[in-house]
Parts: structure tokens; C-alpha cells; sequence
């Protein structure tokens, strides 16, 4: 008999083996460039509501995967102070649109490393024993050692929750999902800078019987693990 977790188009983990163990909640991004006033995403004159929206969510249930002893892991998006590591074009690309990457705004140089704007928001931020993945692309695993800590952990299951579904949370389910790791993206938990992205980024998960994992709710994780 297995732990199951309600989830769109089929019943997570495909095996039933969910455990404090062999789960992770993996937790994108959530700083104030991402979801603050004067961050990155403010800066691009998007509505931060929709990046806000799963501050909530993410609190609630982070509450209770604490309490029953699952992993938890924290990424921030950033580069060097230096820019040594971040690629010309991301940087060029961003001064299109108002918000260069390393230039001066409210919140400090913007997703600069050790800025205001580049840490997680107080409300999510990470306790003691809980690791922080600090990673300079979309993806948590590229030039980061996420994928060592989560096979030192014994890590099988990986919960998404953070911001954007559709470029970091994405691109780290699906490498994620390469390296065969068993992927729930967390509908509420997440949120786009486009609500019409948000919902394509779910739906595209559930195509091919699950062609990167599966989609369920915070509701739904909440009722399997209580
Ligand atoms: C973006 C992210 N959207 N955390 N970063 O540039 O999704």
C-alpha cells in the first residue's frame, strides 16, 4: 500500500513511495526580484500579483513539510558582482526591456548576488539545515550542485513550487525529470509573469501521460502527507 497524492493525469508518485526521506520541496526563486516591489520583474512593469499569489500557498504547506520532516531546498537566481558569469546576451536582453541585469535599481544592482532584491522574500525565507542552491541560469541544476545533494540525500521525489512556472520552475522540472527524478509541479505554489503562461506551462506537464511528471495542488500534497 502506497502514499498517493491526488495529481493530474495520474496519481503521484507513479510507484506510492512517498516518504519524508526520498521527497523534496524544491523552492524556486522566490525573492524580491522576483515578487518585491522595485525587483527585476517590477522593473519590467509586470503585475506582481501573479508572482505574488503563491507566497501564501507555498507558506502554508512549507508549514507542514517542515513539520513532518521532509527535505526542503531553496534556489536564488543571481549573478557575481563582477558579472564574470553572466552571458552577454541575458544581460543585453534585459537592458531591452528596462531592468539590466547588473545595473542600479531600487533594490540594489539588479539579481546581483548579496543585493536586497536578489534575497528570498522574508515570509519564505530559508531556516536552519535547509540548503540553498544559488545558480546563475533558469535551470536549478545547471552549473550548481543540486543534482550531487539530491542523490546524497537519497532524494527521489521532487516537489516545484516558486516563480516563474514557465521559465525556472520549467526548466528545472524537466532536467529534473531527465535525470529521472519523479516531478510534481505545484499549480497554487507557483505563479508566471503571464497568468495565460502559467496555465500553458501546467497544461504542457500534462500531456504524453505526464510527459515531465504530474500536477497537483497544495490541497492535495496537504491531504496525502497529514
Ligand atoms: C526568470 C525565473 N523568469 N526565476 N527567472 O527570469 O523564472
Amino acid at each position: 500500500m502506497g502514499c498517493y497524492i491526488e495529481a493530474n493525469p495520474y496519481p503521484y508518485p507513479y510507484n506510492g513511495d512517498l516518504r519524508p526521506e526520498n521527497t523534496v520541496l524544491i523552492i524556486i526563486d522566490m525573492q524580491t526580484d522576483f515578487c518585491g516591489i522595485g525587483g527585476y520583474v517590477a522593473q519590467m512593469g509586470y503585475d506582481l500579483s501573479l508572482t505574488r499569489a503563491p507566497i501564501e500557498p507555498i507558506q502554508n504547506l512549507l508549514a507542514i513539510m517542515r513539520e513532518k520532516g521532509f527535505h526542503i531546498i531553496h534556489t536564488r537566481e543571481g549573478h557575481r558582482s563582477d558579472l564574470a558569469d553572466l552571458p552577454e546576451n541575458k544581460r543585453w536582453r534585459s537592458r531591452q526591456i528596462g531592468a539590466g541585469i547588473g545595473d542600479l535599481g531600487p533594490c540594489g544592482k539588479i539579481l546581483i548576488r548579496g543585493e536586497s532584491g536578489w534575497e528570498i522574500i522574508p515570509e519564505l525565507a530559508p531556516i536552519a539545515g535547509e540548503t540553498v542552491i544559488d545558480k546563475p541560469g533558469k535551470g536549478s541544476f545547471y552549473a550548481t550542485d543540486l543534482d550531487l545533494i539530491l542523490k546524497g540525500k537519497g532524494i527521489q521525489n521532487i516537489l516545484l513550487a516558486g516563480i516563474t512556472t514557465d521559465v525556472c520552475v520549467h526548466t528545472t522540472m524537466r532536467d529534473a525529470n531527465d535525470r529521472g527524478y519523479e516531478c510534481l509541479l505545484l499549480s497554487d505554489c507557483t505563479g508566471a509573469t503571464d497568468y495565460g503562461n502559467h496555465l500553458a506551462a501546467l497544461k504542457m506537464v500534462t500531456m504524453q501521460g505526464g510527459v515531465f511528471g504530474a500536477v497537483a495542488d497544495s490541497h492535495a500534497v496537504i491531504k496525502a502527507i497529514s
